[in-house]
């Protein structure tokens, strides 16, 4: 039985629903902010997930951060080493889907050339009407760079567990596969081979 550790770092342009998402994560569903509230710094959430199949958790701290320009950078500070990254756009906005790939450098810029697992998340996925990002292009710019992609809806609380869900699966994978690597390299005694 394992418990990890994991810091998640939610990034995408302001107002695309990153604080609605967390909080409904978090919240189990009971916590829909209706209104709009501009997050000026980071805001902590946590929250532990069981990984299916294993007896291991993965306790995700996830750091919810500005998407607003003018506070981007305090936030940066604020992060220290990202485990997993969300890169959050909005399904009704072509220009918010555009942000995501400087987003994402801006994470990896604090990774010291680590591959990170990650997700993006398309949100407002309740908007089908309009949409203005096709699923199969945000799916495709995702494999490019290593995500997977999700589609939710804080508002009608759709899928939002699924990409921390995957997020931690990912980590614990991670660390798994080091794990094996390291029993492999480790020297036992009692083989005389
Ligand atoms: N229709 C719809 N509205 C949503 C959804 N998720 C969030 N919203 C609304 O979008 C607005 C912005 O959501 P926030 O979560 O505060 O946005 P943010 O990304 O945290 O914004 P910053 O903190 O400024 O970076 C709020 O009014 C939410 O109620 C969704 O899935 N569907
Ligand atoms: C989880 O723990 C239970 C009880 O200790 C054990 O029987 C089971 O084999 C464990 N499962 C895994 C996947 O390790
Ligand atoms: C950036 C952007 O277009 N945000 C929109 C997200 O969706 C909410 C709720 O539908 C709109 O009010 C925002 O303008
Ligand atoms: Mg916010």
């Amino acid at each position: 039985m394992v418990k990890l550790r994991a810091r998640c770092i939610l990034v995408g342009d302001a107002a695309v629903g990153k604080s609605a998402l967390s909080q409904m994560f978090c919240s189990d569903g009971s916590h829909f902010q209706k209104n709009y509230t501009m997050t000026a710094g980071v805001e902590l959430l946590v929250k532990s997930m069981s990984i299916p199949e294993t007896n291991d958790s993965v306790e995700l701290y996830i750091f919810d951060t500005a998407g607003r320009e003018t506070f981007a950078e305090t936030c940066e500070k604020m992060w220290g080493q990202p485990s997993v990254v969300c890169v959050v756009f909005e399904i009704s906005s072509l220009d918010s889907f555009n942000s995501c790939s400087r987003w994402l450098e801006r994470v990896r810029a604090h990774c010291n050339g680590l591959q990170l697992p990650g997700v993006l998340v398309g949100n407002k996925s309740d908007l089908a009407s309009r949409r203005e990002v096709e699923t199969a292009v945000a799916q495709e710019w995702a494999r490019e760079q290593g995500l997977q992609y999700h589609e939710t809806s804080a508002k009608e609380m759709e899928n939002c567990d699924a990409p921390f869900l995957s997020l931690a699966q990912a980590f614990h994978a991670m660390y798994q596969d080091r794990r094996q690597i390291i029993q492999r390299l480790s020297w036992d005694p009692t083989d005389h081979q």
